[in-house]
């Protein structure tokens, strides 16, 4: 007798299966309702730093469309969606003055995702600083971390009502180093090392203030946690020296966000990695830093290859020109990068609930035949790979406790514009229509059967 092929391709009763989206991405009304200007609405003025000069203003609408959005989304049995709140619409400044409109955007807003039966995992942090902050230093001064204290008491104070699950900051090495150091993330600018390690040191106490508003003002069964992307090795063969070497990698790769998160100081691993240029450190700074969370959330897109070389060292196994990528360059099809971050992670830091608050494609995608399903097999046939890694995982002891899919729909894709698509439901720019891809039609499957199908 065959088996079903599904029977042992099952997940965990109580998996939690979602889309998710931030507010830059999709919103649009970029200057609507007495919001501020944020970093990513002047970034894209710079010239040369985003394709074609394309900027957030317009995106997918969704500040006016997302009741139809929702009710595409509960017609594909969507039960979880991950989004973000844009800071400049709540403070337009930074700090000071609330604005009320904001406010009440976003409680009607998670109203009528509630009402469609869909549980809202909020991010308060997506990358839009507020243009005033960036203006008095941004995240190389602490003024931020005052102001990001303010903005997340009176988020969580004001929806805790309706939100129960929340995510502090999404991605910190992209909006510190990409944002200061590499040039290639609003703000955009080149600063030192030691500047750059500072502003993760500011990220990561605002991080801690999100936890600590939870904890405060989030009301009984808040669940709060940081979202990191951890860059992936794989050992390239599953044996005890490869796996040995992929995980001290991971752990100097990962340094400036995981460590100081889970051991509550710069460890000697750090100081290995940023030498001199270590962050500034104040007295308190990493009791806010390590305050207990309830969950790791993970944005996995990839991996790299590594294995043990002579003498301890550890070497890079090279991609190739040919190994297979998606159009955006940095991901190269590592599926095993999925089991081996979340591996290392609960080898290394003993973290015991992981959520996957991203995991996707992306691609520059024909035009779809008019009333055809667009074809997007190449994302559907990634990200089914990515699915069995993380199954492999569980199945092997790592907590996953749930998976949000990169993204809901094609959306404003930072510094690549509308034209690197990672959605599975096409959106039509021009006319803001809607359609779901093959990948939606095979994802409703997979969170309906609760299972790799
Ligand atoms: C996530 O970023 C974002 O959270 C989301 O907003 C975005 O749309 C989505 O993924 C897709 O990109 O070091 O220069 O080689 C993932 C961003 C992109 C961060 C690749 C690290 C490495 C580029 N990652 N990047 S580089």
């Amino acid at each position: 007798m065959l088996r079903n092929p599904i029977a042992s391709r099952q997940f965990p009763k109580n998996f939690v299966w979602g889309v998710a989206a931030a507010a830059t991405q999709i919103e649009g009304a970029a200057f609507e309702d007495g919001k501020g200007i944020s970093i990513w609405d002047t970034f894209p003025k710079i010239k040369g730093k985003v394709i074609n000069g394309e900027s957030p203003e317009v995106a997918c609408d969704h500040y006016h469309r997302y009741k139809e959005d929702f009710s595409l989304m509960a017609k594909l049995g969507v039960k979880h969606y991950r989004l973000s709140i844009a800071w400049p619409r709540i403070f337009p400044n930074g700090d000071g003055a609330v604005n009320g409109k904001g406010l009440d955007f976003y409680k009607k807003l998670i109203d009528a995702m509630l009402k469609k039966g869909i549980t809202p995992w909020v991010t308060m942090y997506h990358w839009d600083l507020p243009q005033s902050l960036e203006d008095r230093g941004g995240w190389r001064k602490r003024v931020v971390v005052d102001a990001f204290a303010t903005y997340a008491d009176t988020i969580v104070k004001a929806l805790s009502p309706q939100v129960k699950n929340w995510i502090t900051m999404n991605e910190i090495m992209c909006f510190t180093r990409l944002g200061y150091g590499g040039g290639d993330k609003a703000p955009g600018t080149h600063e030192s090392e030691k500047i750059v390690n500072q502003t993760y040191h500011h990220a990561l106490l605002c991080h801690g203030h999100g936890v600590r508003a939870v904890r405060e003002y989030g009301g009984r069964g808040a669940k709060v946690g940081l979202t990191d992307n951890p860059s992936a090795p794989i050992p390239l063969t599953e044996t005890a020296a490869d796996i040995k070497a992929a995980q001290r990698q991971f752990v100097l790769d990962n340094v400036r966000v995981l460590d100081p998160l889970y051991r509550g100081k710069y460890t000697k691993d750090y100081f290995s990695v940023v030498g001199k240029d270590g962050a500034t450190v104040e007295k308190g700074d990493f009791d806010l830093i390590s305050a207990k969370t309830d969950f790791l959330g993970l944005n996995l897109y990839t991996g790299y290859f590594v294995r043990a070389g002579k003498k301890g060292k550890i070497e890079r196994a090279e991609f190739p020109s040919t190994y297979p990528r998606a159009t955006s360059p940095w991901l190269y099809w590592a599926s095993q990068g999925m089991y081996w971050a979340t591996r290392h992670i609960a080898a290394e830091y003993g973290e015991k609930a992981l959520y996957i608050t991203e995991n996707g494609a992306g691609y520059d995608e024909e035009v779809p035949q008019k009333d055809a399903e667009p074809n997007d097999l190449h994302r559907r046939e990634l990200v089914r790979n990515n699915l069995s890694e993380f199954h492999r995982a569980i199945q092997d002891g790592v907590p996953i406790k749930g998976y949000f899919l990169w993204s809901f729909m094609d959306n404003y894709e930072w510094q690549d514009g509308y034209s690197r698509r990672f959605g599975i439901v096409y959106v039509d720019f021009k006319t803001q229509k809607r359609t779901p891809k093959l990948s939606a039609h095979w994802y409703a499957k997979v969170m309906k059967e609760n299972a790799i199908v």
